[in-house]
């Protein structure tokens, strides 16, 4: 249910205030360690980040997704790092288990996903299967009253801090489709399971991605998410509203940005006058702005029309893809406008110019929410 707006509001000012007062002040700093320090993560449970989306009687806000974007709008107004220690318990490390969970599991892992004391993570992406999720090698094969698991899942957010995975795996080796896999929580403690070293990566220093190696993890039966042969549709459901979060952040960092190039437009002189009074600087902001302002249009139609119960896959695509854009090319006329100021690293906008690429590629590439888009199109065309 949705909450009364002056709660709302209230939730929304606090996660304003806590960004711009406690995590913009460390951007750099972040940055520069590769790490969110422990004390901040601590403030993010006590806010109640790690259970957005977490319904209220397993301890979570149990926000709508319209609350929670608008939520990542403000969240997105800092390095997104920040927004990558909470996003996989909000999202895709969580949601498997609110939306196909039995009353068990929910029982079991919800409260301690909401408070930040587990950390979920999300394991569908392989050396071999990112974009085509569904060819997936990750085998489960059913032993009595377990499945033992073997495969090596790449790129995962949180690995190596988490307390569960939520691991889309193969349980019918007969079948090389969709229609084999299978959707579990993992404990992390299980035995046969070994987290690899935090890849290098261009940006968002202080969020991490690790493989995660499974070598005879014995998973217990009951632990399957929904039914056998159901797993891919549990991942791409997870995903569905994952795109939707994740448009919302990209709306929240092209406001950053567009806000800081205002802000440096009104200071910065050349020629003897501002250069925001340059028609050419104008116009940049112009087109920065309208379409930061389209996306944000988009993303809380697609979460309104999830709230009302409606299929969005293809409207969850239609914001990821536009919004991710968007913001890349939002970072680069930001980049554009400070000048030579844009490119070293005091100011900041090269790290947002490097954090942001991420976004056209991570759950799912720009290529495949066209896909998306165009397979729904079609289907209800015919
Ligand atoms: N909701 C529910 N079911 C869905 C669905 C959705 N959003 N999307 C697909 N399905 C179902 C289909 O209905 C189909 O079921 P049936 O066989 O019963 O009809 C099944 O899943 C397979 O769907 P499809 O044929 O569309 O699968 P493809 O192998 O063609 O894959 C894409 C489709 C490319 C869209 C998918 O693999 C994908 O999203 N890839 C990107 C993965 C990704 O985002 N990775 C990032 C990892 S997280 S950082």
């Amino acid at each position: 249910m949705a909450l009364d707006p002056e709660t709302r509001d209230q939730l929304i000012g606090s996660v304003a205030r806590f960004v711009r007062e406690e995590l913009v002040p460390i951007e750099d700093e972040v940055a520069r360690n590769d790490r969110v320090p422990d004390a901040v993560i601590a403030q993010m449970r006590e806010l109640g980040l790690f259970g957005l989306s977490i319904p209220v009687e397993y301890g979570g806000l149990g926000l709508t997704m319209e609350e929670e974007v608008l939520v990542c709008f403000e969240l997105g107004k800092t390095s997104p790092a920040f927004r990558s220690v909470i996003g996989t318990n909000v999202g895709i490390g969580s949601q498997g288990i609110v939306m196909f969970g039995n009353a068990q599991q929910k029982d079991e892992w919800l409260p301690r996903i909401a408070s930040g004391e587990v950390v979920a993570s999300f394991c569908l992406t392989e050396p071999g299967a990112g974009s085509d999720a569904a060819s997936l090698k990750t085998l489960a094969i059913r032993d009595g009253g377990h499945y033992v698991v073997n495969g090596t899942k790449r790129y995962i957010t949180n690995a190596a801090r988490a307390g569960m995975f939520t691991l889309m795996a193969r349980t019918n080796p007969g079948n090389k489709g969709a229609g084999g896999i299978s959707a579990f929580i993992v404990p992390s403690n299980l035995p046969g399971i070994t987290v690899g070293r935090p890849e290098r990566k261009m940006g968002q220093q202080g969020a991490h991605i690790h493989d995660v190696i499974f070598e005879d993890c014995c998973v217990p039966a009951d632990l399957m998410l929904g039914r056998e042969g159901e797993g891919f549709k549990v991942a791409m459901q997870v995903l569905d509203r994952g795109r939707i979060h994740i448009a919302a952040v990209c709306v929240g960092v092209a406001e950053r940005l567009i806000a800081d190039s205002v802000r440096y437009a009104l200071e910065r002189e050349q020629f003897g006058q501002k250069i925001a009074e340059f028609q050419l600087i104008q116009a940049m902001l112009a087109d920065s702005k309208t379409e930061a302002y389209a996306a944000r249009c988009m993303v809380l139609d697609a979460a309104r029309k999830r709230d009302a119960g409606e299929p969005v896959a293809m409207e969850a695509s239609c914001a990821k893809l536009y919004a991710s854009e968007m913001v890349g090319r939002v970072a680069d006329r930001a980049v554009q406008i400070y000048g030579g100021s844009g490119y070293v690293t005091d100011y900041g906008v090269e790290r947002f110019y490097r954090d942001v690429r991420i976004f056209r590629l991570y759950e799912g590439t720009s290529e495949v929410q066209k896909l998306v888009i165009a397979k729904n199109m079609l289907r209800s065309a015919q």
